[in-house]
C-alpha cells in the first residue's frame, strides 16, 4: 500500500501526520493510516480532539490520480471521512501546506480548519474532468454559499491560506515560524475552551439564502458554455450545487454528488485529462539526462531581435524577473520592438491581469543595444531572427565571439538545423534549439532542441528554465520541423486537397472547430497571411506548374489582394475590426475553377472523412517521428499539439486520440485512404507493428 499516516499522542490531542512524498495524495496507506488512526483516536479516552497535517510541503494534494480507473485497495475516502464526521471528537485540519481536491474536502469534513498564510487550497478536479467527490460540492455551498462555491469549483483555481480565511473556508490563519506548533496549541486553546463537534453538514444558513435562485445557475451554465465548451464536467458540477441547495437535506445531495461523480470518472474526457497530467510531468523526464544532472543558473538574458517572437521572448524573461538585453539592427526596429512589448503590457494592466506596478517591473528588467558586446555576459542568448538557415549562423558567428563561457546559445528557429548553426560555433555542447510559440509571451509550449553535441547540461538547463519561464518543455531530436511543425504539413495538405476534391475551406474549417480546435486550417491561413507563402514562392522562382497543388487557391486569392485578415479578405470576408470572418461564394468559385483545371472531379466528402484526414495526417506522422526517435514518447507528441497548436485538451493530443480509438482501426482507416488518394497515405511502418500487435502507442512507454 503506498503511504501512511503517522499516529501519536501528546497529551490531549491525538495527532495524525500524512506521509506520502511528494505532495501527499491520498492513496490506500494513507486511507488505512486515517482510517486507523481515527479509530484509535476515537477509543483512546485520554484524546480529546484529533489533529490532521501533513508531512512536507503539501497538506495532501487530493485523491491518488494514478489509482482512478484501478482496483482499489483498503478503507474508502467516504468511510475515514464517516470515521471523522460522526466520531464523537472535534477533528482539526492544520493545512500546513497544498490542500487540493480529496485534500480540502477532508479538511471541510473536520471541524476546524487552520491555515499556514501561504498554503494553496482549491478544488482542480474539473481540470481533470471531475468533480469534488468526497462531499465538496456539498460542504462547500453550506460555507460559501452557492455562487462563491460554484465560482471556485469550476475554476478549479488555487487560493491562498488568507484569502481562504476571508470567504470562510478556513477558521483561522497561523502566522509565525513553526506553523505545526502553532496548529497544535490552535487545538489546544480549542480544547480548553470546551469548542465541541462543529460539522459543515449541519449549516443551514447560506443555502436557506440561495435557496430558489435560479439565476445563480443560469449564470453558472452561461459561463461553462463560454469558457469551458465542450466539456462534460461543469453541468455535473453545477447539478450537485444545485442540489446541495435546493435539495437541502445533506444526504439527498451527496447522493447526487456520487452518481456523478460516477459519470464524471467514467467519461473518456476524464482519462484524456487524467493522461495529460502525467504527460506534463512525465516530459520533463529524459532518459539520458538523469535526475541530478548540472543545471547552470539564469539570471540574465540576450535576445537577438525585437519583432513579433523576439519581443515576445524578452517578455518571457521578464515576466519571470530574469533581466534581459533585446539586440536590434537600428534604433527604428528597436523603438518598434519596444513600443509593442509596452502596449502589450499596457492591455495586460488594463485587463487586470497584472498591476501597474508589475508591469514597469517588468518593463525596467529590459534593456536595449545595438552591439553585441552588450550580450557578453548573459548567461542565455536566444537568436529571434528572421526564419533563414544563413541570417541564423551569421548571428551564431556573433555569439561565438561575445559569448560567455558556457553561457547556453539558443536558436529560436521553428525548423531549421541546429547542427548547422552549432557548426559556426566553437562549443556545439553549448548550443541548443528554443522553439517559442507565437506569441511567445502567451503560448505555454517551449519545443528545446537537441543538436547532436548538446550537453546533457545544457539539455537539462534549458528544460528547467521552460519551466521558470512558466512553459511545458519538451525535448525533440533536431530534425526539419521539429515535432510540432513536422507533423502539421500532413494535416495542410490534407486541407488543401480536400477543397480541391470536394469539401469546401467552411466546411473543413467547421469540423475542425467541432472537433476543439480554436481554428481550422483556412482560418489559420487567414489569421497569419497568405502572401507569406505567395511571396516566397514567387521569391523562389517557382513556375505556376511548379506550384503545389495545394496552394493554388491561396495564391489566386493573393492575386486578387486577398491576403486574409490584414486586408480584410482571404478564405473569408471580415468586417473592418472583426476577426470572425463570413464565408464568401466567390471563394467557393474560385476553388471549383481551380479543380476543374487540374482536372479533378468534385464530390462531396462527409464530415467524417475530413476529420480522419486531417488528425489522421498528424497520427501517422507521429508515428514516423517516434520510430525516428525525434519525439521521445507518445505523451511528448501530445503535449506539444496541446500546448503549442491548440489540439483540444479532452483528447488528450492526437496520438491518445489514436489509442482511444484503437491503432487496428487507425491502420484500417490510413490503409482506406491509401487505396483511395496514394501513397501519402502508406501507413507507418510502427502503427502498422503496433497495430498488428494489439498494442497502443502508450505501450512504447512502458518498454
Ligand atoms: C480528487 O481529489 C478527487 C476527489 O474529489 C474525490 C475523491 C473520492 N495523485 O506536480 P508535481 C505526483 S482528484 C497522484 O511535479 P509540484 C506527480 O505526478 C485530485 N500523484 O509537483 C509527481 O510525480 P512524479 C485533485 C500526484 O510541486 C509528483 O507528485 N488534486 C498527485 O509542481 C510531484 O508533483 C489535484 O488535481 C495526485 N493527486 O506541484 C492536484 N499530485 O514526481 C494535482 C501530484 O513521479 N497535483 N502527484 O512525476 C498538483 O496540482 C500538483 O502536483 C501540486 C504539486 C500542486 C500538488
Amino acid at each position: 500500500m503506498k503511504g501512511t499516516v503517522h499516529y501519536s499522542v501528546d497529551g490531549e490531542l491525538a495527532i495524525l501526520r500524512i506521509d506520502n512524498p511528494p505532495v501527499n495524495p491520498l492513496s490506500s496507506g494513507v486511507r488505512q493510516g486515517l482510517f486507523d488512526g481515527l479509530t484509535a483516536a476515537l477509543a483512546d479516552d485520554a484524546v480529546k480532539a484529533i489533529v490532521l497535517y501533513g508531512e512536507g510541503r503539501a497538506f495532501i494534494a487530493g485523491a491518488d490520480i494514478s489509482e482512478f480507473g484501478g482496483e482499489s485497495k483498503g478503507p474508502g475516502l467516504h468511510e475515514c471521512l464517516n470515521l471523522m464526521e460522526f466520531g464523537e471528537k472535534p477533528v482539526i485540519a492544520a493545512i500546513n501546506g497544498t490542500a487540493f481536491g480529496g485534500g480540502l474536502e477532508v479538511a471541510l469534513c473536520a471541524d476546524y480548519r487552520v491555515i499556514a498564510p501561504k498554503a494553496p487550497v482549491g478544488l482542480p478536479e474539473v481540470k481533470l474532468g471531475l468533480l469534488p467527490g468526497a462531499g465538496g460540492t456539498q460542504r462547500l455551498p453550506r460555507l460559501v454559499g452557492a455562487e462563491k462555491a460554484l465560482g471556485f469549483i469550476l475554476s478549479g483555481d488555487p487560493i491562498p491560506g488568507p484569502v481562504a480565511k476571508d470567504l470562510g473556508i478556513v477558521d483561522d490563519v497561523i502566522d509565525g515560524d513553526d506553523f505545526i506548533a502553532g496548529a497544535l496549541a490552535w487545538a489546544r486553546a480549542a480544547v480548553a475552551d470546551g469548542k465541541g463537534k462543529k460539522r459543515v453538514r449541519d449549516l443551514t444558513d447560506k443555502v436557506a439564502a440561495d435557496r430558489g435562485n435560479v439565476e445563480i445557475y443560469d449564470a453558472a451554465r452561461k459561463n461553462a458554455a463560454r469558457k469551458m465548451r465542450g466539456r462534460f464536467a461543469p453541468e455535473m458540477i453545477i447539478q450537485c450545487v444545485e442540489a446541495a441547495v435546493e435539495a437541502g437535506d445533506f444526504d439527498a445531495g451527496m447522493k447526487v454528488e456520487q452518481e456523478n461523480f460516477a459519470k464524471c470518472l467514467k467519461h473518456p474526457q476524464r482519462e484524456a485529462l487524467i493522461h495529460l497530467f502525467f504527460s506534463e510531468r512525465e516530459v520533463a523526464k529524459i532518459p539520458d539526462v538523469p535526475k541530478g544532472t548540472e543545471v547552470k543558473k539564469i539570471e540574465s538574458a540576450g535576445v537577438v531581435g525585437c519583432g513579433t517572437m523576439g519581443g515576445g521572448i524578452t517578455m518571457c524573461f521578464a515576466n519571470a524577473g530574469i533581466p534581459v538585453t533585446v539586440l536590434e539592427m537600428n534604433q527604428e526596429a528597436i523603438d518598434r520592438g519596444m513600443g509593442i512589448i509596452r502596449r502589450n503590457y499596457d492591455g495586460m494592466v488594463q485587463r487586470g491581469r497584472i498591476s501597474a506596478e508589475a508591469a514597469e517591473k517588468r518593463m525596467a528588467l529590459i534593456s536595449t543595444t545595438l552591439a553585441y558586446e552588450d550580450l557578453g555576459q548573459a548567461d542565455v542568448v536566444v537568436e529571434a531572427v528572421y526564419e533563414n538557415l544563413d541570417v541564423k549562423k551569421k548571428v551564431f558567428e556573433e555569439f561565438e565571439k561575445v559569448c560567455k563561457p558556457g553561457a547556453i546559445i539558443a536558436s529560436n528557429t521553428s525548423g531549421l538545423d541546429v547542427d548547422a548553426m552549432a557548426s559556426v560555433t566553437s562549443r556545439p555542447e553549448d548550443v541548443i534549439g528554443l522553439h517559442f510559440f507565437s506569441p511567445a509571451n502567451v503560448m505555454r509550449l517551449l519545443e528545446v532542441v537537441r543538436g547532436e553535441k548538446t550537453s546533457a547540461t545544457t539539455i537539462a538547463t534549458s528544460m528547467a528554465l521552460g519551466k521558470i519561464l512558466g512553459k511545458v518543455a519538451v525535448l525533440s531530436g533536431n530534425a526539419p520541423g521539429f515535432i510540432g511543425n513536422r507533423m502539421l504539413g500532413g494535416y495542410t495538405r490534407q486541407a488543401g486537397e480536400m477543397i480541391l476534391q470536394g469539401a469546401t475551406p467552411y466546411q473543413v474549417d467547421k469540423v475542425i472547430g467541432g472537433f476543439g480546435m480554436p481554428m481550422g486550417p483556412f482560418q489559420m491561413n487567414d489569421l497569419v497571411g497568405l502572401d507569406l507563402g505567395w511571396r516566397a514562392r514567387k521569391l523562389a522562382g517557382l513556375k505556376p506548374e511548379e506550384v503545389p497543388i495545394t496552394a493554388r487557391v491561396a495564391d489566386k486569392l493573393c492575386e486578387l489582394e486577398r491576403f486574409g485578415q490584414k486586408t480584410n479578405r482571404g478564405f473569408y470576408i471580415y468586417q473592418e475590426g472583426s476577426r470572425a470572418g463570413q464565408p464568401d461564394p466567390e471563394v467557393v468559385k474560385i476553388v471549383e475553377e481551380t479543380s476543374a483545371e487540374l482536372g479533378i472531379t468534385r464530390t462531396a466528402i462527409d464530415d467524417e472523412e475530413v476529420l480522419d484526414r486531417c488528425i489522421l495526417a498528424l497520427v501517422n506522422e507521429g508515428a514516423r517521428i517516434l520510430e525516428d526517435k525525434i519525439a521521445i514518447r507518445a505523451c511528448d507528441i501530445d503535449i506539444v499539439y496541446i500546448n503549442g497548436y491548440g489540439f483540444p485538451e479532452v483528447t488528450g493530443g492526437p496520438m491518445f486520440w489514436a489509442d482511444q480509438m484503437g491503432l487496428d482501426v487507425v491502420l484500417k482507416k490510413i490503409e482506406g485512404f491509401r487505396e483511395k488518394y496514394g501513397d501519402f497515405w502508406t501507413p507507418a511502418p510502427l502503427l502498422e507493428r503496433l497495430a498488428k500487435d494489439g498494442k497502443s502507442f502508450a505501450s512504447l512507454a512502458q518498454g
